[in-house]
């Protein structure tokens, strides 16, 4: 509210250029507002492989403001940036790599990224920057007799509307111990006009132009039933936005974790032209501009310039800054079986003899809160799971693990031992007065570990150690839930905003970290009860920027309608853009109960997605595959079985997504970042550069429209090996037995040539090759593979990376990095060529030499 109050204009700020230092980490320099004279201290930097960031804090704040730890990988490394030009106002740094510029304004104060003379970002240009500088609570101030001159009634009264020092929020009353502080400040995206990312919302791929409606806003909660085609944010976060243009993609990273809003408007201006050159008396073009307007509540500005200038350069930029997908353990690329609940043992063991006797795949079945003795997790209920690992030794038999739920509430119980020692120890949040924070939530009354310390993330991941968790055995993974956090019959279901933390942190500073946080420890207990041995499986509902290291991410309470299978699909892109590959929604939606035709189009477009669970509320009918009848459960059967042949792909996609941060599932546009068309596609995707998935999304459709794109591509029909007769927008017939699947010309896919009851059954089964020829008759593709659990791929280099080559009617394996070795006895048993033209008349193999 307060900032919106500021609008477009001449900033009342000023570059004091005099007090500019330089170092070989950066430049600084100071900034003073106009009218109320205080100082904000200006850093700006290179890091190295084209990212520039900024940061602003105050120059000497009341009180340290709050700055994101642990979500920068490490310290970036920095590159000098020289001074190029200093006069009349301006600061021209030029950067190590001669084309990117940057050109500081002194009044009003605006910073410009230039590349190669033409304005890429420019900052303040609006006049956005706002900062709120921390200030002595009104209480002390009263205290000076100047003070209580000049503070008027009405004065007084509009502070306390602006909710400077409290604010009402329905029967809540927040706090704000320190006062106002928050930052915010405008970009200009020049030549843009196509943005992407910022999760989570349940939004269109493409984002929004704000300006006659809400802003985007990231600020994690559990919203239950939440609505198609909403602003509001919902569980997780990732300031990462994304701008693409036709030889251009950019980002902005805003590390900031307090409650924010983003503005989008996209416009067309004059082109931009140099006084007094050739171009500015010709006509002058329209040129899109878009300008994104971030406003936070807390902490400081500090944002980081993606400079791409691909796509792909600028996943890697981000994975830089924050790291890239954990490789995950090949059982999770599975199919995992889920509902709220599983009742008991027998109830388990009956849905896993299930899977076997209708021959369906599957890897995991998954235990939620009911498992639980009264919602204390780590532990069993003592009627239903009498003998846990008895249970779990009968899946580890059948080559299955479990997952189990472990949420960050704990059951205010003084005879529960987590609690009990928790609240000993001080690990839990506070509320404003120092007490530990009560909230309710699944067991009754509860209080939140402060997982923010580490010193409780320690504590927490000594939790999973399999002596300490009574009834645990080393396959089963682990379910974070409810981590926004959600406080039922808080202010917005979640925390209130002035609860405490570690370091005395107001909960409003870090609130978007703490799922990210609660993952982050429990990744780090399941590595740890493995003695380092073992890659963990962690699914989180809440994540922020980074959450990519730890594990999954679902998309939370969808519902089964045909909407939400069709929204499933951008948000899933979206997180993908933003470094979280591994990422999945709850397959038949979560609420409600899907009409069988839902459910099966359902199961053919998870098949084809990073994270593959069948999950349903505790109100839904069962939804085990196989009771929609025999011809539905004949349908998502082969939807499962083509999820494991195709395992040895999808394992390389998530290889690639860990080295070199490569997103597994991604939109048309990063794969043809030149075709315009494909700019707002979002109804089909990507899968790695060789898979084209077009879910079906509608009832009773007869056939969809496809876009296969790029004139000079050649696609086929995954299936039928068929060769697609053209590209562009094709109507493609369907029936329910399957969704459209097209392999790209220029590709080889690594697939097994059967499936089998779970990844671990598939061990031994050889593979096929499904090699698809381009225009030139040619080929590419990759295998990966390594024992699929452990860090000895990382550790002893033990894994295989081949590359697979048709070229000149040969098809060759060669090493793709010869640091590794790995024992196989797979062989590859079969190849298929597509698009070869006529049958070849002799086909013979050799080796070198
Ligand atoms: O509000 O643990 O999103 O997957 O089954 C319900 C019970 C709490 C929400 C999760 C859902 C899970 C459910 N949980």
């Amino acid at each position: 509210r307060r900032q919106k109050l500021l609008h477009p204009g001449k900033s009342l700020y000023r570059a004091l250029l005099d007090s500019l230092t330089l170092s070989d980490d950066n430049v600084k320099f100071q900034i003073i507002h106009e009218e109320n004279k205080v100082l904000l201290q200006v850093e700006i930097c290179e890091i190295e492989g084209n990212i520039f960031r900024l940061k602003i804090d105050e120059a000497s704040p009341l009180r340290e403001r709050y700055k994101v730890p642990d979500v920068l990988i490490k310290e970036p490394t920095t590159q000098r940036l020289f001074i190029s030009q200093k006069a009349a106002g301006i600061l021209v740094l030029t950067s190590a790599n001669v084309d990117y510029k940057l050109q500081v304004t002194a009044n009003p104060f605006q910073v410009e990224l230039q590349f190669k003379g033409e304005a890429v970002v420019s900052m303040n240009s609006n006049g956005l920057l706002y900062f709120e500088h921390l200030q002595p609570p009104l209480s002390d101030r009263k205290a000076t007799a100047e003070n209580e001159k000049t503070t008027s009634d009405s004065s007084k009264e509009k502070q306390e509307d602006l909710g400077l020092w409290q604010e009402k929020f329905g029967s809540f009353l927040d706090i704000k111990a320190h006062g106002p502080s928050s930052v915010g400040m405008d970009f200009s995206l020049h030549g843009f006009d196509h943005v992407y990312g910022i999760p989570q919302h349940t939004e269109a791929l493409l984002l929004k132009n704000t300006s006659d409606g809400d802003a985007y806003r990231l600020y994690n909660l559990d919203i239950f039933g939440h609505k198609i085609h909403d602003k509001i944010g919902i569980y997780g976060s990732v300031p990462l936005l994304l701008a693409h243009k036709p030889n251009r993609t950019s980002g902005i990273f805003w590390l900031n974790s307090s409650e924010t809003l983003v503005d989008i408007s996209t416009k067309a201006v004059a082109e931009h032209t140099p006084p007094g050159s050739a171009a500015e008396t010709a006509k002058q073009r329209a040129v899109p501009l878009t300008d994104v307007r971030w406003m936070s509540e807390s902490g400081i500005i500090d944002a980081f310039l993606l400079m791409g200038p691909t796509a792909f350069d600028t996943f890697k930029q981000f994975a830089k800054l924050t790291g890239t997908q954990a490789l995950p353990p090949l059982f999770s690329l599975g199919y995992h079986q889920c509902r709220w609940n599983y009742e008991d043992e027998q109830d388990v063991k009956a849905v896993d003899a299930g899977f076997d006797e209708h021959d369906i795949p599957y890897d995991v079945i998954w235990l939620d809160i009911e498992h639980t003795d009264g919602k204390r997790y780590f532990t069993w209920d003592k009627k239903k799971f009498q003998n846990p690992r008895k249970m779990q030794e009968h899946l580890r038999k059948k080559k299955r693990k479990l997952v189990v739920i472990v949420d960050p509430h704990i059951k205010a119980d003084p005879a529960y031992t987590l609690y009990a020692q928790a609240k000993d120890k001080g690990y839990f949040v506070k509320d404003r007065n120092g007490k530990d924070f009560e909230g309710i939530c699944w067991p009754g009354s509860s209080c939140y570990l402060d997982f923010t310390n580490p010193e409780v993330r320690k504590w927490y991941a000594d939790q999973f150690a399999l002596q300490t968790y009574k009834g645990s055995t080393n396959i089963l993974f682990i379910w974070n839930d409810m981590n926004e956090p959600s406080v039922f019959k808080g202010a917005e279901l979640t925390m209130q905003k002035d609860a405490v933390h570690y370091n005395n942190r107001e909960h409003r500073e870090v609130h978007n970290l703490y799922g990210f946080y609660q993952q982050m420890a429990t990744a780090e207990g399941l590595i740890r009860r493995s003695a380092g041995k073992e890659r963990p499986f962690v699914l989180t509902r809440s994540f922020f920027a980074g959450s990519q290291n730890y594990g999954a991410v679902w998309t939370g309470d969808n519902t089964a309608e045909w909407g939400y299978l069709k929204i499933s699909i951008p948000m899933l892109l979206t997180l993908s853009m933003v470094g979280i590959s591994f990422c999945g929604a709850d397959v038949g939606g979560f609420i409600g109960d899907p009409e069988p035709e839902l459910l099966v189009r359902w199961y053919q477009a998870g098949a084809y997605q990073p994270f593959f669970r069948g999950h349903s509320n505790m109100e839904s009918k069962r939804r085990e595959p196989w009771l929609f009848g025999e011809k539905n459960t004949q349908i998502i059967t082969k939807a499962i079985r083509e999820r494991y042949v195709l395992l040895p792909y999808l394992y390389t996609l998530f290889y690639r997504a860990h080295t070199v941060a490569e997103p597994v599932m991604r939109p048309l546009w990063v794969e043809f970042p030149g075709k315009l068309e494909t700019f707002g596609v979002e109804n089909e995707y990507m899968l790695g550069n060789a898979l084209l998935v077009h879910p079906v999304t509608e009832q009773d459709a007869k056939a969809v429209s496809v876009l296969l794109p790029g004139s000079e591509e050649i696609w086929y029909d995954f299936r039928k090996f068929k060769q697609m007769e053209d590209t562009g927008t094709l109507m493609i017939p369907v029936t329910l037995e399957n969704i459209p699947v097209f392999q790209r010309g220029g590709t080889v896919i690594p697939l097994k040539t059967t499936a089998r009851k779970s990844t671990e059954w598939m061990m031994d089964i050889s593979y096929e090759l499904h090699v698809a020829l381009d225009k030139e008759a040619c080929a590419i593709g990759e295998l990966y593979l390594d024992d699929g659990h452990s860090f000895q791929y990382l550790r002893k280099k033990q894994f295989l990376y081949r590359k697979f080559t048709f070229h000149k009617n040969i098809l060759s394996s060669s090493c793709a990095d010869g640091s590794g070795q790995y024992h196989t006895t797979c062989v590859v048993e079969r190849v298929i060529v597509l698009g070869f033209g006529q049958q070849p008349t002799f086909v013979t193999a050799c080796s070198k030499g």
